[in-house]
Order: structure tokens, then C-alpha cells, then sequence
């Protein structure tokens, strides 16, 4: 069977402390295959699809707000069990419940302001991979 794949974010947060590469890196090391990569600044139309599932709960005008606050860097990786295994190398969504070894239990900051500064995204089923990538990587 064909490998999994998911769509992962850099957050704006990560691509403006200089982390893509560390979080990169994490993901090449755990044997992830790098499928597409791209910098850009998302559109709020783009951020609202994205994150549809959100619509309505209080922190989905901050998170659209901080998502379109500066350049994302979009990937499409693949592997066993990526989905699954991308999330478990994110951590928890809160920085400050995610466990040391994590990408935001090592380098996020939790949502005492707004949103959570929680350094990237990842896909959490096959449904919102395959709905995510068409999204970002239309041409995919
Ligand atoms: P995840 O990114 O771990 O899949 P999610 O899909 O539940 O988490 O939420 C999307 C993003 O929204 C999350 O990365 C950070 C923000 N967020 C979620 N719950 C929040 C909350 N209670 N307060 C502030 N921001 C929140
Ligand atoms: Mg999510």
C-alpha cells in the first residue's frame, strides 16, 4: 500500500524564531520523505477553509489572525504511519502540557496571550490529510 502523507505547517511563529530548520530536520531524522515545500504568506480565505472545523469557537479569529501574520512554510511528507507519528512528534496543543522531547514541548510557547505560539501544524486523520493537501497543494 501507498505510503501515508500529511500536511504539516511551520507557523509563522517558527518560520520568525529561524526554527524551520530544527523542525524540518525532526521530521527527516524520524525518516519522513519530503513530498512538497513551500514559503508563503496564507490568505485568510485560505486559513478559514483550512481551519473550518474551528469556525465559531473563540479562538478562531486570533488563530486565522496569527496564521496570516507572516510567512508558513507548507509541507507534504510521507511515511508509515505519518499522521499519526507527525502528531506525536508535535506534542500536545498546548506548549505547556507537551511533553519534553516534542517539537512544542521543547520550542512552543503556550496560549497565554491569544493563540497558541505552538510552532506548527500537522493533519490529525486520512480524511483532513487528503482535505489539506488538496487545499495548500492543489496540484498535487
Ligand atoms: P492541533 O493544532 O493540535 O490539531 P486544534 O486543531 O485543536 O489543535 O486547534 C488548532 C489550533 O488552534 C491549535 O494549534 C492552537 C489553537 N487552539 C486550539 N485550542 C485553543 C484554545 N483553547 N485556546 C487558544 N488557542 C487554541
Ligand atoms: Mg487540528
Amino acid at each position: 500500500p501507498a505510503p501515508q502523507r500529511s500536511l504539516v505547517l511551520v507557523k509563522p511563529d517558527g518560520v520568525a524564531r529561524g526554527l524551520t530548520g530544527e523542525i524540518l530536520r525532526r521530521i527527516e531524522a524520524k525518516g519522513y520523505r519530503l513530498v512538497a515545500l513551500e514559503l508563503r504568506v496564507a490568505t485568510r480565505e485560505l486559513l478559514e477553509e483550512h481551519y473550518a472545523e474551528h469556525a465559531g469557537k473563540p479562538f478562531f479569529e486570533p488563530l486565522v489572525e496569527f496564521m496570516s501574520s507572516g510567512p508558513v512554510v507548507a509541507a507534504v511528507i510521507e511515511g508509515h504511519q505519518v499522521i499519526p507519528g507527525f502528531r506525536s512528534l508535535a506534542g500536545a496543543t498546548d506548549p505547556t502540557a507537551a511533553a519534553p522531547g516534542t517539537i512544542r514541548g521543547d520550542l512552543g510557547r503556550d496560549w497565554g496571550l491569544r493563540v497558541a505560539q505552538n510552532l506548527v501544524h500537522g493533519s490529525d486523520a486520512p480524511e483532513s490529510a487528503a482535505r489539506e493537501i488538496a487545499l495548500w497543494f492543489p496540484g498535487l
